[in-house]
């Protein structure tokens, strides 16, 4: 990772590495824990917040997506920080208007309906240019944190971002985005092509902002077919891997990625050869088939089902025991298999970051 920030200055020496241990797949005295979307809604000061900022303003002032990345790091023992921002600027680095609409999630106002609407996008921006705010966010919380945990920056998956550029924001069937594939796939090769060089980019210049670990989430991944993850996934989040370790290379730096290819379970032995590090995992898969298919090289991170995060203490605890039994302690990172929802109780992560540690510790010791 970069020891000094983009103008000279030394980042602060880090205190806890142990999730850069665990995705190196060294020992850890007890497994590392972090959780999705671990700043966000379920926090009354995460609201307290948003209730005065708009939502891209968070992401876009330095200062305020630092406090939000720092607020669960403050009432949880989390070994990792992820820095507040969103998969959606990508998009808007093109050109492309994104709304937050409460209630409703991210909005399009205009979205891609054919291939010749790619050509009113910028697929060649700036994006250190365009997107300098989040790069500066990094830089500011990875001195903020005072090197109390290592600092995740972040990407959507190509295929993701495309989704949502055409689809104009969540949708359960994905019949947009995936006609594009079968009516159109020279330009969805294009616009993954193109999106996949600024992504790399983007990876490259997050790391040398103070990002200490990278996270791609291709969160519809698992809408497709075996075939078309083959085709218009798999080649594009290798490319990212190439391309971004050799990026780094040349800069003397190295830092853990992880692919989050939700619901994708056909292809975990696939995504075990793309050069990621650690492979994370959705809630519905076993894990002991998840380390069968991925092989040993990969640590694994996941995979609690977040409604688990509804129990009691008693079964959140019950829970975590059978999920790290499955695991093992070793190259594996523990997580949520996907995001926090808003009405969860924050007090329910308490209970799951303590079990983690606790378990994995005594587990250790056995
Ligand atoms: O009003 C609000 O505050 C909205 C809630 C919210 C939050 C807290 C959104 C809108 N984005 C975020 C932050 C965010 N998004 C983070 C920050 C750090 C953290 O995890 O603590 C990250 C990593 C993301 C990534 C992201 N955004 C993904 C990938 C992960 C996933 O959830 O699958 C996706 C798909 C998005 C799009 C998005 N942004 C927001 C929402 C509600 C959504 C999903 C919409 C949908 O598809 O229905």
């Amino acid at each position: 990772m970069a020891a000094v920030d983009p103008s000279g200055k030394p980042f602060p020496p880090l205190i806890n590495d142990l999730i850069l241990r665990a995705a190196r797949g060294e020992k850890t005295e007890h497994v590392p824990v972090w959780v999705m979307r671990q700043a966000g809604r379920y926090l009354p000061e995460f609201r307290e917040v948003r209730a005065e900022n708009e939502f891209f303003k968070v992401c876009r002032t330095p200062e305020l997506a630092c406090e939000v990345t720092l607020q669960p790091l403050r009432r949880f023992d989390l070994d990792a920080a992820i820095i507040f921002s969103d998969i959606l600027i990508i998009p808007q680095a093109v050109g492309m208007e994104v709304q937050m609409v409460p209630g409703k999630g991210p909005t399009f106002p205009q979205v891609l309906k054919e291939p010749s609407d790619l050509q009113h996008l910028n697929l060649n921006c700036n994006v250190k240019e365009e997107l300098q705010y989040m790069l500066d966010a990094l830089t500011f919380t990875r001195h903020t944190l005072n090197g109390k945990v290592p600092l995740i920056g972040f990407c959507g998956g190509p295929w993701t971002l495309m989704a949502y550029m055409i689809e104009g924001g969540g949708s359960s069937t994905q019949s947009k985005a995936k006609a594009w594939l079968y009516k159109y796939p020279e330009d969805s090769h294009i616009l993954l092509k193109s999106l996949t060089k600024l992504l790399i980019e983007f990876l490259i210049d997050q790391v040398v902002a103070g990002a200490q670990m990278l996270q791609v989430f291709e969160s519809h991944a698992g809408i497709l077919t075996p075939e078309c993850f083959k085709t218009f996934l798999l080649p594009y989040i290798k490319e990212i891997a190439e391309g971004v370790k050799s990026g780094l290379k040349r800069l003397n730096i190295d830092v853990p990625m992880t692919i989050f290819a939700k619901d994708a379970h056909y292809g975990i032995e696939e995504l075990a050869t793309t050069g990621f590090d650690i492979i994370s995992l959705d809630w519905t898969i076993k894990p002991m088939r998840a380390r069968h298919e991925a092989g040993q090289k990969v640590t694994l991170q996941g995979n609690l089902d977040p409604c688990a995060l509804y129990g009691s203490e008693n079964d959140i605890q019950d829970n975590v025991k059978k999920m790290l039994k499955n695991f093992g302690t070793q190259k594996y990172i523990a997580n949520l298999g996907h995001g926090m929802y808003p009405d969860m109780c924050p007090e329910s992560v308490q209970t799951f970051v303590n079990a983690v540690h606790n378990y994995s510790k005594l587990m250790n010791e056995s």
